[in-house]
């Protein structure tokens, strides 16, 4: 797959570089009604199905270099991968996302990083943006969920490896610990068997390869809000749900955190979930997968092919009795 290059990217004043996001969208739409913003670099007017993201606007990651990890597969069309999802914080239907978070709010939003380091911080999205823009890129991954269907999304991020090095957390620090955003007022909709907020983890070998990606938009745009804006971890070789939405604290542990899913049902999911084939779910096999949009069904693969980038990691680890 050609890596595309960085093509006016500089140019461009975005979101990133003026300091309440809010604002700036509003002094785009009024650029637009003024007619002063040439066409094609208006916000976006919303198809049929199409997901309107409330800061939806044409490539805001356009033309970022891709990755040596991106697959050539079929990718799926940003109205599938923003109207199929799962975001229980906004009803449990694969279709509720893209009707209850369409006025998700999202900006500001501010991010802490702590536990075990020595300065622990609070720091708005923009401005972790602007700090990693040059290690911005697009990553076609193949995301795989639990439930046994799959999807090919090209992602925006850096890697989180950039972030844990600059933050230096200490040597007890064992995990990451990431949590979602718990607004009830913004999410009156979500289904009551799972707890919230929502939180995942990493080991530090895990959250340290450089697959591990901390996604800041999709499709060489900002997230649309089925997917997790405006921030979120994206593990290409593990099930979907530890590809944690909307964060808005990662800290570092010394202890496994107990994540959601593990929390809710220990027999059926574990902290690793690491895709495999091998292991069936207690109420399905894991065997194989139907990719959205495609007709039949496709052989899973172990570490959802991404095995010799992460197999290591797992050496001498039961992935199928104990490790799952
Ligand atoms: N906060 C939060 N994160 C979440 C979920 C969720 O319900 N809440 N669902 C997970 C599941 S099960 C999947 S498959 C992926 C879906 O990500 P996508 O909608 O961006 O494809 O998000 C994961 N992250
Ligand atoms: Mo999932």
């Amino acid at each position: 797959m050609a890596h595309s290059k960085r093509k006016d990217y500089e140019a461009d004043i975005k979101w990133w570089d003026i300091t309440d996001r809010e604002h700036y969208i509003n002094r785009r739409e009024f650029m637009r009604k003024a007619g002063t913003v040439a066409a094609g670099v208006g916000l976006a007017t919303a198809a049929p199905g199409f997901v309107q993201n409330a800061f939806a606007q044409n490539g805001a990651f356009a033309g970022l270099p891709g990755s040596k990890y991106d697959t050539d597969e079929e990718q799926n069309t940003l109205k599938q991968a923003s109207t199929y999802n799962n975001f229980w914080e906004f009803g449990a239907g694969k279709n509720d996302p893209a009707r209850h978070a369409k006025d998700f709010v999202t900006a500001p939003w501010e991010i802490s990083i702590g536990g075990l380091l020595a300065n622990p911080v609070k720091i708005d999205v923009a401005d972790v943006i602007k700090r990693y823009r040059d290690k911005l890129e697009q990553r076609i991954y193949r995301m795989r969920c639990v439930e046994a269907w799959s999807m090919v999304i090209p992602w925006v991020g850096f890697p989180l490896h950039e972030l844990i090095k600059d933050y230096q957390p200490d040597s007890a620090a064992k995990y990451v610990r990431f949590e979602t955003l718990w607004d009830p007022e913004q999410m009156r909709r979500a289904a009551r068997s799972i707890q919230y907020p929502y939180v995942e983890g990493l080991r530090m070998d895990e959250a340290m390869n450089d697959l591990t990606l901390v996604t800041v938009g999709m499709y060489g745009d900002v997230l649309a809000n089925p997917n997790g804006p405006p921030i979120k971890i994206v593990m290409p070789w593990k099930y979907g749900f530890k590809s944690i939405k909307s964060i808005n604290k990662i800290e570092f542990v010394e202890d496994e955190p107990v994540n959601t899913w593990k929390k809710a049902q220990p027999r059926e999911y574990g902290f690793y979930s690491n895709v495999n084939p091998e292991r069936s779910h207690p109420r399905w096999s894991q065997a194989t997968e139907r990719r959205i949009g495609e007709r039949g069904r496709r052989e899973t693969l172990k570490f959802n092919g991404y095995g010799e980038w992460v197999a290591s990691m797992y050496d001498g680890m039961d992935l199928i009795n104990r490790y799952y």
